[in-house]
């Protein structure tokens, strides 16, 4: 069963980072859908918890070079 965590991330300033975070976090096996609004400064991503959590998607956005908040 799929679940959906939105996260608080700061960092993107325009649709050329939404789609640099999407393409990072889509890229992660478990990730079904992602959808990013840098006006919003939020990430919302669904997924499946048997094969990812949401620890390893923050990583994931940190790593692309944003801030997710705690
Ligand atoms: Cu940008």
């Amino acid at each position: 069963v799929a679940e959906q965590v939105t996260l608080k991330v700061t960092g993107m300033t325009c649709g050329g980072c939404e789609n640099a975070v999407k393409r990072a976090v889509g890229s992660l096996k478990g990730v079904s859908d992602v959808r990013a609004s840098h006006q919003a400064n939020e990430v919302t991503v669904t997924y499946d918890p048997a094969l990812i959590d949401r620890a390893a998607i923050a990583q994931r956005i940190e790593t692309a070079g944003y801030r997710v908040a705690a």
